[in-house]
């Protein structure tokens, strides 16, 4: 173990379904077996995880009995227990069974709608019961592939009215529990409703209980629609509703890699890592990616690892970039201070002042070089290692 061996206080959490999965894609069958729950939370826990997290059909399989489900619990219980992993926030599957083929919250069928809610709250029992503060709503079968095949206007409606229910029953319930919304913009349906942060901000204001609603924002999900995950971020915790991450790796616009942590665009990780410790988020680092197919177990370990200490690596180098004094000289060259203060002090004194306007030099401040091509290569030299 080195430095960048994590520690329970790093809050470094895992989905389930991310170790556990089969690699099974769209053109091919399965290359790993099925992996216990418990056995995922042991490994886990020795490579210095603090949680995992689950949708319902990951932990309890899809039709179990009451009386397995039971058992299922009471073992998975027992599993974080003896290693002191938590359940900081739990989620439901409204997209693998064939009844969820056209959505759950916003399918035409308006029993299938019915069914994902009642679904989702059996879940929520779940997740509190087990201690989860969050819940996870990625909406991957809520779109559709043709025009007419939604009215988008009537899914949304549909979309908030699901939202509204779901806070009636946390706070009839006495539930300290809140919910982050996922955004997606395709994959599995060929445009998914609520595409990126900024529509799930949006959206999120129109609910009748907007204050227990926040994102769960994927870097994948939103380099997936050519944006800037670090600004999206940045907006999700301006407007106080970053609640949760996935973290993971992604190329470019293609289809969901879900690489570990890391790998796909370094630079925006290293400024996703040196926003998220320095504006102080508070939760879970959680990490949602898929350990490649062509691997074996040998892979799936390493990788969770790895999604880890690359975090660890990044924080790194982030500080040491926040402290090196040449950087700090850099970003006042850069006018960063000057951005942070007020434009002005008040609309009278903006009006009042000639020196704004009639008196302004434009030549003068128009020639005034922003440096930086200097900040951002000082910011290359700490990511890169050789500063
Ligand atoms: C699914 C999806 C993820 C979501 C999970 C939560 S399920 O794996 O691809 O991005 O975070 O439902
Ligand atoms: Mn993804
Ligand atoms: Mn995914
Ligand atoms: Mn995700």
């Amino acid at each position: 173990s080195d430095r960048f061996t994590p520690a329970f206080d790093d809050k470094f959490t895992f989905g389930l379904w991310t170790v556990g999965w089969r690699g099974n894609d769209p053109f091919g069958d399965a290359t790993r077996p099925a992996l216990d729950p418990v056995e995922s939370v042991r490994r886990l826990a020795e490579l210095g995880a603090h949680g995992v997290t689950f949708h319902d059909d990951d932990l309890i399989p899809f039709g179990a009995s009451a009386s397995e489900r039971d058992a299922i619990v009471k073992r998975f219980r027992a599993a974080l227990d003896e290693t002191g992993l938590v359940v900081p926030m739990a989620t439901t599957n409204l997209f693998t069974h064939p009844v969820f083929k056209d959505g759950g919250f916003t399918a035409n069928d308006r029993d299938v709608r019915r069914y994902a809610l009642r679904k989702t709250i059996r879940n929520i029992d779940l997740a509190v019961e087990l201690g989860a503060r969050t819940y996870v709503a990625w909406g991957g079968r809520e779109g559709a592939e043709s025009g007419g095949a939604k009215d988008v206007r009537d899914a949304l409606d549909r979309m908030k009215e699901a939202f509204d229910l779901l806070g009636d029953y946390v706070t009839q319930q006495g539930y300290d529990l809140k919910f982050a919304i996922e955004p997606k913009p395709n994959e599995p349906r060929g445009d998914i409703l609520l595409p990126t942060i900024g529509h799930a901000l949006a959206f999120i204001e129109r609910l009748e209980r907007p204050e227990l609603v926040g994102v769960n924002p994927e870097v994948g999900h939103e380099q997936m629609a050519g944006l800037n995950f670090p600004h999206g971020i940045a907006q999700a915790l301006w407007a106080g509703k970053l609640f949760h991450i996935d973290l993971n790796g992604q190329t470019g616009i293609k289809y969901d890699q879900d690489f570990r942590f890391g790998a796909g665009d370094v630079r925006q990780a290293f400024w996703l890592v040196d926003l998220l410790e320095t504006a102080g988020y508070e939760g879970p680092r959680h990490f949602d990616f898929k350990p490649v197919r062509t691997d074996g177990f040998d892979g799936v370990w390493e990788s969770a690892k790895n999604c880890m200490r690359n975090y660890l690596i990044l924080k790194e180098r982030a500080a040491a970039f926040r402290a090196d004094p040449e950087v700090q000289e850099a970003l006042r060259t850069s006018r960063l201070d000057e951005l942070a203060r007020p434009t002005a002090d008040g609309l009278a004194e903006l009006l009042a002042d000639k020196g704004a306007f009639e008196e302004f030099d434009v030549t003068a401040a128009a020639e005034r070089s922003m440096a930086f091509e200097r900040l951002d290569q000082l910011a290359m030299d700490h990511l890169l290692g050789v500063r």
